[in-house]
C-alpha cells in the first residue's frame, strides 16, 4: 500500500519534477527497497548529496533516520532564529519601556512647556505693560523736559535783560558822576560868589539845648518819613461832610461864638461845630473837644498823621487849612478874631510815640493883629510837660514867606513850618510829622516840644486848644 502512495505522489509529481528530482526518487526508492529486503540479509550504500531544505518537509515517521537528522537541524536553526527573535523581542520590548519612559517625560515635558508659555506670556503682558508705563514716563520725561528748556530759555532772556539794564544803569550812574561833579562845581561857585558878597556863609539857627525833664521812652527810629500829601481827597470828604454840617448847625443852632457856647447850648458832644467870633466877618468851622478839662474847648490846631503839609506861606497861615476832623490849622486871623472877644486860656495836649499824653497849659492867650504879624500873647505855664512856649511869648509869626523872627535868616526854611519864632525856637508844632519819635534831620525841623523829648524828639500827636477863662 505505501508503495501504490509514492508511486501515485510520484506520478502527480513526475510531469513538473526534473531530472535531478527523478534520480533522487530513483535512490529513495532503492533505499526502500533494501529496507523491505532486510529479510533477506541484503544492503545498500547510498550517498547523497546534502542539500538545504527551504520548502516544506514532508517526513515519514519510522521510515528513514536521515530524514530525521535533517529536521532537527532545521529545527536547531529555527530555535536560534527564534531565540534570536525572543533577544530582539525583549530589545524591542526594553525599547518599547524606554519609550514608555520618554512618553512620560514627554507628557511632562509637555506640561512643562504649557506652563512656561503661560509663564512667557504672563511676562510679555508685564513687559507690554512696562513697555506702556515707560513710554508715558517718557512722555512726562518730555515734557519736563520742555518745561526746562522753556525755564533756561526764559533765564537767559532775564540774564539777558539784566545784563542790559546793568549797562543802562553803569551809563545812569556815569550821568550821575558827572552831574554830581557839576552840582559840586556850581556849588563851590555859589559859595565863591556867595562869599564876595558876604562876610559869612548862611549859618542854621543854633539846636535846641535844652535837656528835658521827661523823655519818651520808646525804640529809637530814624524813619524820617516824608509827609504824605493826599489832601485832596481827605478835602473833597472834608468839604461835603462840612457842606451838610454847616447846613445843619445854620438850620438848628449857632453859629456859636466859640465851642464853650456851644456846649452851654447843650451842644455836650466832641465834633465839628460852626462857630462865628464875634468880630468874624464869616463863620469857620472848628473841632470842639467836650470831653477832656469839662470841654468848652476850640481846637486851633491839630496833628496826627501826618496827612497835611504844614510847610506853607503867610495867606494859607492866616486863612487856615487842612482838615477839621484831621490834621488842620485854624487860621491866625480866625485866632485873632476869637481871642478878641473875651479872656482865652490856652492848653497844648502831647502824646509821644508811647501813647503817653502830657500837656501844658497857659493862663492867658490871644494874638495881637495883623499888623502886628499875629504876635502871640501867653499867661503863665502850668501842666506836666515842660514850658516851651513861654519863650516864643511876644513873638511875631512866621512864615517862608515872611521872615519876622529874631534870627536872621528865615527859622521857617529851617523848621519848615510856620510859628512864632524866636531864635529860633524851643516849640515847633507846626513841624514835619516824622514817625516813631526820635528821628534825623540837619535842622529840628519835626514836631517837637523842647521840655518834652529835646529837640529830636517828633511827637505823634499835638492839639492847641482854648477856652474862655472861668
Ligand atoms: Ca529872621
Amino acid at each position: 500500500m505505501f508503495y501504490r502512495s509514492v508511486a501515485c505522489w510520484v506520478t502527480k509529481r513526475g510531469r513538473t519534477m526534473g531530472s535531478g528530482t527523478w534520480s533522487l526518487f530513483i535512490l529513495f526508492g532503492l533505499a526502500l527497497w533494501k529496507a523491505n529486503g532486510e529479510n533477506k540479509k541484503c544492503s545498500y550504500t547510498f550517498l547523497v548529496p546534502e542539500q538545504k531544505i527551504t520548502g516544506p518537509i514532508c517526513a515519514a515517521r519510522g521510515y528513514s533516520t536521515d530524514k530525521d537528522r535533517v529536521t532537527r537541524l532545521d529545527v536547531a536553526a529555527v530555535r536560534d532564529l527564534l531565540s534570536k527573535q525572543r533577544r530582539e523581542m525583549e530589545t524591542l520590548k526594553l525599547v518599547v519601556d524606554v519609550d514608555g519612559n520618554l512618553v512620560n517625560e514627554m507628557k511632562l515635558l509637555r506640561k512643562e512647556s504649557r506652563n512656561m508659555n503661560s509663564r512667557v506670556t504672563q511676562l510679555y503682558m508685564q513687559l507690554l505693560h512696562e513697555i506702556i508705563r515707560k513710554r508715558d514716563n517718557s512722555l512726562e520725561l518730555a515734557q519736563l523736559e520742555t518745561r526746562i528748556l522753556n525755564a533756561t530759555t526764559e533765564s537767559l532772556r532775564l540774564a539777558s535783560r539784566y545784563r542790559e539794564l546793568e549797562a543802562k544803569y553803569a551809563a545812569l550812574s556815569a550821568v550821575v558822576n558827572n552831574q554830581s561833579v557839576l552840582i559840586g562845581a556850581l556849588e563851590e561857585r555859589c559859595m565863591q560868589v556867595y562869599s564876595r558878597r558876604h562876610e559869612h556863609p548862611p549859618m542854621g539857627p543854633p539846636l535846641v539845648q535844652v535837656v528835658p525833664e521827661n523823655i519818651p521812652v520808646n525804640v529809637p527810629r530814624f524813619t524820617n518819613e516824608i509827609q504824605r500829601d493826599n489832601t485832596r481827597g481827605i478835602l473833597f470828604y472834608s468839604m461835603m461832610t462840612t457842606a451838610c454840617f454847616s447846613l445843619l448847625f445854620f438850620l438848628l443852632s449857632g453859629p456859636f461864638r466859640d465851642c464853650l457856647e456851644a456846649q452851654e447850648a447843650s451842644h455836650s458832644t466832641s465834633g465839628m461845630y460852626l462857630i462865628k467870633p464875634d468880630e468874624a466877618e464869616r463863620p469857620v468851622q472848628v473841632w470842639c473837644e467836650q470831653d477832656i478839662d469839662n470841654g468848652g474847648w476850640t481846637v486851633i490846631q491839630s496833628r496826627r498823621d501826618g496827612s497835611v503839609n504844614f510847610f506853607r506861606n503867610w495867606d494859607n497861615y492866616k486863612s487856615g487849612f487842612g482838615n477839621i476832623d484831621g490834621e488842620y490849622w485854624l487860621g491866625l486871623e480866625g485866632i485873632y478874631n476869637l481871642g478878641r472877644q473875651g479872656d482865652y486860656k490856652l492848653l497844648v495836649e502831647l502824646e509821644d510815640w508811647m501813647g503817653k499824653k502830657v500837656y501844658a497849659q497857659y493862663s492867658s492867650f490871644h494874638l495881637e493883629p495883623e499888623s502886628e504879624s499875629y504876635r502871640l500873647r501867653l499867661g503863665t505855664y502850668q501842666g506836666n510837660a515842660g514850658d516851651s512856649l513861654s519863650s516864643h511869648n511876644g513873638k511875631q509869626f512866621t512864615t517862608l514867606d515872611r521872615d519876622k523872627d529874631a534870627f536872621s535868616g528865615n527859622c521857617a526854611h529851617f523848621h519848615k513850618g510856620g510859628w512864632w519864632y524866636n531864635a529860633c525856637g524851643q516849640a515847633n508844632l507846626n513841624g514835619v510829622w516824622y514817625t516813631g519819635g526820635v528821628y534825623r534831620s540837619k535842622f529840628q525841623d519835626g514836631i517837637f516840644w523842647a521840655d518834652y523829648g529835646g529837640g529830636f524828639y517828633s511827637m505823634k500827636t499835638v492839639r492847641m486848644m482854648i477856652r474862655p477863662i472861668d
